[in-house]
């Protein structure tokens, strides 16, 4: 090669390279979620592979007779990656605790509270994305949001009396018909590639769950009217004014719920519930669906609703005499009713859930003085007490739920039986990047082991005389 020809051909390569270092760069500051998991993919299914091959073996966890007939409570059998919830300190998303993350997700001009979709970017990928990236994937997740129609005739045509959680799980599941993984895995799709596909189903649920939340809101409370997504709004403005909600603080308020309300670890019923489910490769739709009807159980998500409605009675018996002894005394009547105190307890927390204290927070900004603000700060003076002389919870501390409905009740979302139907939209951000995760490194399905008391005692007898 001649001098001349070597040097243009050293110029063209050093060019070219320049140029796709640059594309390169620009693709990193504009890369989309998809591409960012993608990338990370290869490295995560060999660090599994690794520490399975290096520590498979290793005993983790030791299970009591006592464990398999309480609810499971505590035994280490599941792989969460998003969320890790500690007895003492909470949760923590990606090993951010809740006052990290309303610190450091990114925000939207204007706004104090960090947005859901930051947290989604998070969990999925352990990464804190950038304000631009987080515009664009609330864009995505916007542009997502049509219905079928035959999902809001069948909306329209439930009746009112409903539970609008019944109606929110109906929705989703009738939206099995929009599933690209179902028909992706109908036409033989490579395993490698099944994450791509729940990947795409969980963009167009999370698109179309503000639109499925507001019908059912609207159809059973107000004129059954819903508008459209703007694709400009991050996810709970979107929500909000889709609801019929259009004052900032209340968005504010949506901001952080949504956020908060997400993630819990891989455990409780919704999340647990989502998982198994999904690892039997149905679809996210359906997958979601059946965490959502665990959710609505009184003593998981739908414990908003009876917290107000408790609340409500105990405003109605007391007359505003909201004394901590006349507070007391509701206490206990409920106790010694045989019923449980709403929004107190937790199966893994041991302290006041920071949940609770993060929407303490919001209403103590907001709404000092709000009424049933006092009242539920009262309860948290009167309550533990009396949970802990009544001697049987493990935690006397208030649970999320215990603060959420007040603080819809003073932007004038008084319509309790709807407040699950919002936890169940915050609890898909939460549940849907696990399931993408499992597809994504090949999780097995589920079958954990049953035995019935009779050969639990054959097994516990036989392990005596060893
Ligand atoms: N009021 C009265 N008794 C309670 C109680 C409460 N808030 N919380 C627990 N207990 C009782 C239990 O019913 C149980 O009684 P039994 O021995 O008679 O069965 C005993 O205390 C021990 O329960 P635990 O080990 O402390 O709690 P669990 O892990 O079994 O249950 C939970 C956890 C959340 C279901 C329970 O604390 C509860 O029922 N709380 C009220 C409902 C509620 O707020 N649920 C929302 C939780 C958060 C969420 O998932 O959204």
């Amino acid at each position: 090669m001649s001098q001349t020809l070597l040097v243009r051909s050293t110029k063209i390569r050093t060019t070219s390279l320049y140029r796709s270092l640059s594309l390169a760069s620009r693709h990193y500051s504009n890369q989309t979620l998809k591409d960012k998991f993608s990338e990370q993919i290869p490295s995560k299914i060999e660090e599994i592979k690794t520490f399975k091959k290096e520590y498979g073996k290793t005993v983790i966890d030791k299970v009591t007779l006592e464990q398999a007939y309480g609810g499971m409570r505590g035994i280490k059998s599941m792989v969460w990656e998003g969320s890790v919830l500690d007895p003492e300190e909470g949760i923590r998303f990606r090993g951010y605790t809740i006052p990290e993350i309303r610190k450091l997700l990114p925000k939207v001009e204007g706004s104090a509270e960090p947005v859901p979709e930051g947290l989604f970017w998070l969990l999925l990928t352990g990464e804190i994305p950038s304000l631009e990236q987080v515009k664009a994937l609330s864009n995505d997740i916007a542009s997502r949001s049509e219905l079928p129609d035959h999902v809001v005739q069948m909306l329209d045509n439930l009746p009112r009396d409903l539970h609008p959680m019944a109606q929110l799980s109906m929705a989703v599941t009738a939206l099995e018909s929009e599933s690209k993984f179902a028909k992706a895995y109908a036409q033989g799709v490579n395993k490698k590639d099944y994450w791509s596909y729940t990947f795409e189903d969980s963009l167009d649920l999370l698109g179309k769950l503000p639109i499925i939340a507001s019908k059912i809101y609207r159809n059973v409370f107000k004129d059954g009217r819903v508008g459209t997504m703007d694709t400009n709004f991050d996810y709970s403005k979107n929500l909000s004014h889709l609801m019929g909600y259009t004052n900032n603080d209340f968005i504010e308020l949506m901001r952080l719920y949504l956020t908060i309300h997400s993630d819990h670890e891989g455990g409780n019923v919704s999340a647990h519930t989502t998982h198994l489910v999904g690892s039997s490769l149905a679809s996210p739709y359906l997958s979601l669906a059946a965490g959502l009807n665990g959710l609505a159980g009184p003593l998981h998500g739908r414990a908003n609703q009876e917290v107000l409605e408790w609340l409500f009675k105990l405003r109605e018996e007391v007359n505003g005499d909201y004394t901590k002894e006349t507070i007391e005394k509701y206490l206990w009547d409920t106790l010694n009713s045989g019923r449980v105190i709403p929004g107190y307890g937790h199966a893994v927390l041991r302290k006041t859930d920071p949940r609770y204290m993060a929407q303490r927070d919001f209403a103590q900004k907001h709404f000092p003085d709000y009424e049933l603000f006092k009242l539920v700060s009262t309860l948290y003076e009167v309550a533990p007490k009396v949970l802990m002389k009544h001697g049987k919870t493990k935690n006397p501390w208030p649970n999320v739920d215990s603060h959420s409905g007040i603080l819809l009740q003073y932007y004038g979302l008084t319509e309790s039986s709807f407040y699950t139907v919002l936890f169940g939209v915050a609890r898909a951000f939460g549940v849907l990047p696990q399931l993408i995760i499992d597809r994504a490194v090949g999780a097995p399905i589920e079958r954990p082991k049953s035995l019935s008391t009779e050969k639990y005692k054959a097994l516990v007898r036989t392990i005596g005389n060893q």
